[in-house]
């Protein structure tokens, strides 16, 4: 890829695209200030429930009377496959627009294209392997077929921190399945939303079939209690996903929710401990802690605690915080400043119950950082278990250090918190990995290595990280409903089958 070049750009005005129709007209729209340098690079639609309307309308009308759900699997997988290409070729474009509105690394926001199109061509595979079952045991003149449909009409609703990669992860599933979709991307990274729905257009994708509508929470509300949508499929906060399990209770509409988490990094005394050491800075900055895997807990065993906190220190200085567009940068600007200034309230939280703060928090003094958003990555040593730091979602870069003396008490202080999406286990002892990974209550175990796990691997939560699974064989299955078709041959004769067991109720 090129170098994007650090320029200032005229702001985009981003509008909701339904059946292919762009709208950039509304009486309100949303300024978009970039979280690197506070200037305003987009203006986006604030979309309610007239829009969103509309857009569910051209996405019904796809579903119930259109082409895309009664085509073949293969030319729908044809479709994904030419999405994915396009991806690959406005991929410095893509990456250049989440990087300049999320704040990430440019060099994360590529990751994020390329994992993206990986993803749309892995559901072209998974669409192909679309089926049902069917089961003759039940008398010489039975047959149950299973058929797995569509789920219809889905509404997606998207986060800002992996914008495009997100999006990935639930729309080309919800289309391989067969199904039509609203997307809602969130109002501080919509422009690659924007050109990625351009995109699938441009692929030949009928109209109608995917359809954007833009703007903030309350876009997301009136999707969510649409009648019309059949699924909601929405990554965000525990808090924002109580209301969209709420909200969808009025048409008994199947969600998927993707929510916060709280990893932790379990490090034994017998784990490699340089490899760990990179693997918890990693896990705490990467993405600029902005994700939903990250891991801000680190459990360490305290005949290596010194030493290993020592070695993390020394790292997390190393690490370069910049503005996003440069390549040097490895952590960028938060996405906006009240989020900044609740990130940096966890140090000074910690610190009144008892934590030591060893590196990190301060003011940096770099000009070229100017008005952005940025903070240096922070570690705190001896954080309580009850303390916020250690139970809440930071969402930013500060890790803090709890010690633990047996894998019980580690195991113990890893579940001991609301979340379950996911947590790492550093150890070369194997008893201790099986055994440890199988206590913990995450949807995720990363081993000796972390925040790594390919598209196949089924991803989802414990507890108040959510309900469902995204990608691998789950995630597909996610947009299907499955139909019992039971069939008698012959003729019934004044009589029906009699079961011991009868499938009603
Ligand atoms: O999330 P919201 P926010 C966590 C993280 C972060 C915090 C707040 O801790 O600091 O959430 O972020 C749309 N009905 N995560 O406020 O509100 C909204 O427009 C339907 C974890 O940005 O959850 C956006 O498109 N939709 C996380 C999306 O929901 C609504 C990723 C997410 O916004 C809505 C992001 C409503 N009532 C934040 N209100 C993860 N799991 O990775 C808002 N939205």
């Amino acid at each position: 890829m090129s170098t994007p070049t650090i320029t200032k750009t005229e702001a985009r005005l981003i509008g909701h695209i339904i059946a292919d129709q762009e709208a950039n007209r509304a009486d309100e729209a949303i300024d978009r200030r970039a979280p690197g340098t506070d200037e305003v690079v987009s203006q986006v639609l604030a979309g309610g429930s007239a829009e969103v309307a509309a857009a569910v309308r051209a996405a019904r009308t796809a579903f119930d009377s259109g082409a895309w759900p009664k085509m073949s699997v293969a030319e729908r997988a044809l479709y994904l496959n030419r999405v994915a290409d396009l991806i690959d070729a406005n991929a410095d474009q893509l990456a250049r627009l989440d990087a300049e509105e999320s704040g990430k690394p440019i060099t994360t926001a590529e990751g994020d294209i390329g994992g993206a199109a990986g993803l749309w061509r892995y559901a072209a595979a998974l669409a192909l392997t679309m089926k049902g079952q069917t089961f003759t045991g039940n008398g010489p003149d039975y047959t149950g077929l299973v058929l797995r449909e569509p789920v219809g009409v889905v509404g997606l609703i998207i986060p800002w921190n992996f914008p495009a990669l997100i999006l990935s992860q639930k729309l080309p599933f919800a289309l391989a399945a067969g199904c039509t979709a609203v997307v809602k991307p969130s109002e501080f990274t919509s422009s690659s939303a924007h050109l990625l729905v351009k995109l699938i257009a441009q692929a030949g994708v009928p109209a109608g079939v995917v359809n954007l509508v833009v703007g903030d929470g309350r876009a997301g509300q009136a999707l969510t209690e649409s009648d019309d949508v059949d699924l909601v499929s929405f990554t965000g906060s525990t808090a924002t996903g109580r209301r969209v399990l709420a909200a969808a209770a009025g048409n008994m509409k199947k969600l998927s929710l993707e929510l916060g988490g709280k990893a932790a990094n379990i490090v034994f005394a017998d784990a490699d401990l340089e490899d760990a050491a990179a693997g918890v800075v990693h896990g705490v900055t990467f993405n600029n802690g902005e994700c939903c895997v990250s891991q801000p807990r680190l459990l360490v065993h305290a005949s290596v605690a010194d030493e290993f906190i020592q070695e993390v220190s020394r790292r997390m200085q190393r690490v370069r915080v910049g503005q996003p567009l440069d390549r040097e940068t490895q952590l960028g600007a938060l996405i906006h400043a009240p989020h900044l200034k609740r990130v940096k309230s966890f140090i000074s939280g910690a610190q009144e119950y008892g934590g030591d703060v060893i590196t990190g928090g301060q003011p940096l003094s770099d000009a070229a950082l100017g008005k952005g958003q940025f903070m240096a990555p922070a570690l705190i040593d001896r954080v309580a278990a009850d303390a916020p730091i250690f139970q809440e979602e930071i969402f930013g870069p500060v890790l803090g250090v709890t010690r633990f003396t047996t894998a019980s008490e580690a195991i113990g202080l890893a579940n001991g918190v609301q979340y379950g999406l996911a947590n790492t286990i550093w150890s070369k002892n194997t008893d201790t990995v099986l055994d440890v990974a199988k206590a913990l209550k995450s949807g995720t175990v990363y081993v000796n290595t972390t925040i790594d796990a390919p598209p196949q691997m089924p991803f989802g939560g414990y507890k108040a990280s959510g309900i469902g699974r995204e990608m691998g064989e789950a995630g597909f299955e996610e947009f299907t409903e499955l139909k019992s078709v039971s069939i008698r041959t012959g003729k019934r004769v004044n009589s029906f089958p009699q079961t011991d067991w009868e499938g009603v109720a």
